[in-house]
């Protein structure tokens, strides 16, 4: 396996998952039947062409009110479903291996891109705190990872993410601007024509 720095306090783990995607593909689906994926409206009124949902203690949502974090699904009102054992425990591996030591994330966000979906640059700065790292684990389709600076207006680096691979942002790193500019690579028997990210946050306090 070989560490990719990306940053002074970012790095790439390739291939760093070593749960199958049979084990993997099984544990979102169950997420996913109790809390639906769904596109959310920004609070620009646009559609968001990747598709969400989440499960732990908190959910990333979006409306009119902006970007929160909330211990309901709004569509169906009940708390988000559990986080499963296996990505807690994933998570705080990945965290201590890239120097950032225990890692107690409270939300998983489960981001679902399409061949047509993107994400533009943005902070993620919607946690109660900046100084937990956030821990990515990518599956399914290939991506291209937009890695920028402090503002929007600088050039960003680029880096492909392929299934398997773990990326673990924090420290100074931790309020760069960041997207996803486009998915490709063949489809695969568990996560189809399909890219998944799973981004393990603390949210709360
Ligand atoms: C760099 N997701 O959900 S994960 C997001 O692949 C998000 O779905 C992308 O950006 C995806 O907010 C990228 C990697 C990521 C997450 C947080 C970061 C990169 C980051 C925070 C700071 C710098
Ligand atoms: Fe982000």
């Amino acid at each position: 396996m070989i560490d990719i720095p990306i940053g002074d306090r970012s790095v790439i783990l390739s291939g760093a998952i070593e749960a199958t995607d049979a084990q993997m593909g099984a544990l979102i689906a169950a997420v996913a039947r109790q809390a639906p994926f769904r596109h959310q409206i920004t609070p620009g009124g646009k559609k968001m062409s990747v598709a969400m949902t989440s499960c732990g203690d908190y959910g990333w949502c979006t409306g009119p009110q902006g970007y929160h974090y909330a211990r309901r699904d709004p569509r169906t009102g009940r708390p988000w479903p559990p986080m499963p054992d296996l990505w807690r425990d994933m998570a705080d591996r990945f965290s201590r291996r890239a120097g950032f030591g225990p890692f107690y994330p409270d939300s998983c966000l489960i981001n679902r891109y399409s061949r047509q979906a993107s994400m533009s640059l943005h902070q993620d700065r919607d946690e109660a705190s900046f100084d937990w790292p956030i821990v990515s684990l990518s599956l399914g389709l290939s991506a291209r990872f937009a890695f920028g600076g402090f503002e929007r207006a600088e050039k960003p680096q680029r880096y492909d993410l392929h299934s398997g691979d773990v990326v673990v942002w924090g420290g100074t790193d931790r309020l760069r601007f960041h997207g996803i500019e486009r998915t490709s690579g063949p489809a695969d028997p568990t996560f189809r024509a399909f890219r998944y990210n799973l981004t393990f946050r603390r949210a709360g306090d």
